[in-house]
């Protein structure tokens, strides 16, 4: 009478199996053609005799166990790892091996945004060279053979390794003792952004940093100044570069001026002797 309810169920799952579409069997014992999923071992080898009182680690009879073609209906679980940061530029791999379904997984797919790109990878492991700098979302999805599938996604980090370039607009390298100097950095790039500009050099025995891309600075002490410019990225990332500078004091000036005003008063005082001597000897033309 049991083989006839055993064989009756037989019939009636693989009757249904063709009903239902994209659907999978594997050999296992079940209770119902419902009731499905991963199953205890029996203690003993093969199916059981039915009528026997062997059960399972699930408590099932052996009638249960000589049910061999059931439906898989349980989605796989994917396992893409958990969140993680790489630098940029090398070879990150993508690693599912760790996903799990009750019967088995047949395809997993990895897909991600990079540089505005979509990327499609297909594999259990992938690889993939990350040239720009971000978070970006990486989702595993993977299938069963009943095509049943599930994702899951998570945070790929991709550190800055480039360094800015400093560069600068710095003007007049030369001025004058109490005059306001003022620079510029406007020559600066970096691949994903400048996030600090500081101006630093020696002056009257102590050191000045100046923050910003645009810093003025008045110099009341006059001398040379190697001024240096360094930026620095979001990551840490820096680069300099340095000018100098030379502050001149007012003493020449003057000193010009002094002799300036002694050649003009000495050409004055020869205009005015010749003159002198030119009526002198008028005069005496006159009187002769
Ligand atoms: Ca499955
Ligand atoms: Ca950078």
């Amino acid at each position: 009478m049991r083989r006839q309810k055993l064989a009756t169920m037989v019939m009636a799952v693989a009757l249904l199996l063709p009903c239902l579409g994209a659907v999978s069997v594997y050999a296992g014992p079940v209770s119902s053609a419902t009731d499905i999923g991963p199953l205890e071992p029996l203690a003993s080898d093969g199916p059981l005799d039915p009528g026997t009182t062997e059960e399972d680690g699930a408590g099932r009879t052996a009638l249960e166990h000589n049910v061999i073609s059931v439906l898989d209906t349980t989605a796989p679980v994917p396992d893409p790892g958990p969140d993680r940061a790489e630098d940029q530029n090398t070879v990150v791999l993508l690693d599912g091996s760790a996903s799990s379904d009750n019967v088995g997984i047949v395809r997993y797919e990895w897909t991600f945004v990079h540089d505005i790109e979509g990327v499609t990878l297909e594999g259990v492991t992938a690889s993939y060279t990350f040239t720009r700098p971000g978070v970006i979302d990486v989702t595993l999805r993977v299938w069963d053979a009943a095509d049943n599938s599930a994702a899951s996604t998570f945070e790929l980090t991709i550190r800055d390794t480039e360094a800015p370039i400093a560069g600068m607009d710095i003007g007049s390298t030369l001025i004058v003792k109490g005059e306001t100097a003022g620079w510029n950095a406007i020559g600066s790039t970096d691949n994903v952004g400048i996030v600090k500009y500081t101006w630093t050099f020696e002056y009257d025995g102590r050191t000045v940093s100046l923050d910003g891309p645009a810093p003025t600075f008045e110099f009341e002490v006059a001398g040379e100044y190697e001024v240096t410019l360094t930026v620095e990225d979001a990551a840490g990332n820096t680069d300099s570069e340095t000018f100098t500078l030379t502050v001149e004091s007012h003493a020449w000036k003057w000193a010009l001026l002094v002799i300036v005003l002694v050649c003009v008063a000495w050409v004055l005082s020869v205009l005015m002797r010749m003159r002198a001597g030119t009526k002198a000897a008028g005069k005496r033309d006159r009187e002769d």
